[in-house]
């Protein structure tokens, strides 16, 4: 009941109730669930009731819930202070950590949110070629900048229109919207407009639409076009980074981007994003060229100390190694027990992301998404939330797990999917 009411009372003051669309479970129905408290694999709700986690706030949590490590460096730097709006050493500190272990990283930019990130990376590569054109891919998503709430244009290579209210239709006109893992659009694209094309963002692996994989031959084609006509190549790993490996994907499928954007793991849940890459391009920011950029909490010293406590851990001996093993565990176990149940389902994971689908075989594009049943995956939500089993609560996302993830909770997970498969 408490759930309720307080989503009733949020209801009235918050609009949808939630400070972030996906939290409202428009698409999965029902209430959200209002969280009180978390540690390691486990939330506990307003009414007491334990939940395994798998949406680890939609990624940051790789090390758990309240690893005592970060929530001790977090105490610490709070009680020095909460922000200066001046530089830090703790920024050099996480700056020089990203530039170690993102191998395309020269130079970085902390700011405090993936989408500024991204806003940054597009005004970025705008600002360096002189060029409009941006393309992105659709099913990608990278946070709610004008230039990136843009859908697919009527014809494949038409400019994009704006996907949200608010949108200037002459903004999106600039975006370029093509499909996921079909390099030859990309080649078409460049070969129609090679000269104005300012940048390629994509999201290496893509999590927004729920999990899929980059095809064979699809990244390097990215990568040699934009070579070949000076566009910027930006790698969102907002998502993707230190999930797909310790280096992000750029480390595990051996591309190096021009730019890349950070952000979820390298704050451990408090608001830090960053953009970085190629100190040709990084030296075109404020104060040292002509690319405005700033924020007032830029590098926040409790936010860093986070992220730095929270890096720390991640690259502990076997950190991804150990994590990639308990993901892959609940994956196949997922689909031997939707096998059992004859169900048509299909699951796969990179590192510690995961995708679940409705589906004979996982979806290898945008359109094979679609083709997923949604209603199906809505009632197994449910059931498996019932059970104490806290999935993302919609079909077209991601899920997370951590390393504070263990055989137990695998175990705990596959029983409470046994009889969600047979009922939902
Ligand atoms: P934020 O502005 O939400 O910090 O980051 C935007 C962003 C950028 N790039 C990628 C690849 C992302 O996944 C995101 C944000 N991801 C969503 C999860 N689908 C955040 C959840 C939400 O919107 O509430």
């Amino acid at each position: 009941m408490k759930n309720e009411t307080l989503f009733e009372r949020a209801q009235r003051i918050i609009p949808g109730g939630v400070n972030s669309p996906v939290r409202a479970f428009r698409a999965v129905g029902g209430a959200p669930v209002f969280f009180e408290r978390a540690a390691g694999p486990h939330l506990w709700d307003a009414e007491g009731r334990r939940y395994i986690d798998y949406v680890g706030s939609w990624g940051p949590m790789v090390a758990g819930h309240t690893h005592p490590e970060v929530v001790a460096a977090v105490q610490a730097a709070a009680a020095r202070a909460l922000s200066f709006g001046a530089p830090t050493q703790g920024e050099i500190e996480l700056a020089e950590t990203l530039c170690r272990l993102v191998p395309s990283l020269e130079m970085v930019r902390l700011v405090s949110s993936g989408t500024e990130a991204t806003m940054t990376a597009i005004r970025l590569a705008r600002g360096f070629t002189g060029r409009d054109v941006i393309i992105k891919f659709e099913g990608c998503y990278h946070g709610h900048a004008d230039s990136l709430l843009v859908k697919a244009g009527s014809g494949a290579l038409t400019f994009g229109n704006p996907s949200s209210a608010g949108v200037p239709a002459d903004t999106a006109a600039h975006t370029l919207v093509l499909d996921f893992n079909d390099p030859s659009k990309v080649k078409k694209a460049f070969a129609e407009k090679g000269n104005e094309i300012a940048g390629v963002i994509v999201e290496p692996v893509a999590g927004n639409m729920n999990l899929v994989l980059p095809a064979a031959g699809f990244l390097e084609t990215l990568r040699e076009e934009c070579t070949r006509h000076g566009a910027v190549l930006i790698f969102d790993e907002v998502m993707t980074g230190f999930r797909v490996a310790l280096g992000g994907a750029q480390a595990r499928f051996g591309i190096r981007p021009d730019l890349t954007t950070l952000g979820k793991v390298i704050g451990g849940g408090l608001p830090v994003g960053a953009v970085g890459g190629r100190r040709d391009i990084m030296k075109k920011i404020a104060p040292l060229g002509p690319v405005y950029q700033a924020g007032t909490l830029s590098g926040n010293p409790v936010a860093v100390a986070a992220g730095l406590a929270t890096l720390k851990l991640v690259e502990a001996p076997r950190f991804h190694e150990k994590v990639e093993a308990t993901t892959r565990a609940l994956v196949e176990g997922l689909a031997k027990e939707a096998k059992s149940a004859g169900a048509i389902f299909s699951a796969q994971s990179i590192g510690s992301m995961f995708g679940v689908y409705f589906r004979a075989a996982p979806p290898r594009s945008f359109a094979e998404v679609m083709q997923c049943d949604r209603d199906r995956f809505n009632r197994f939500f449910h059931e498996m939330l019932k059970r104490g089993v806290y999935l993302a609560p919609s079909a077209y996302e991601a899920g997370f797990v951590s390393a504070a993830h263990g055989a137990a909770e695998i175990d705990e997970t596959l029983r409470a999917a046994r009889e969600a498969f047979s009922v939902a």
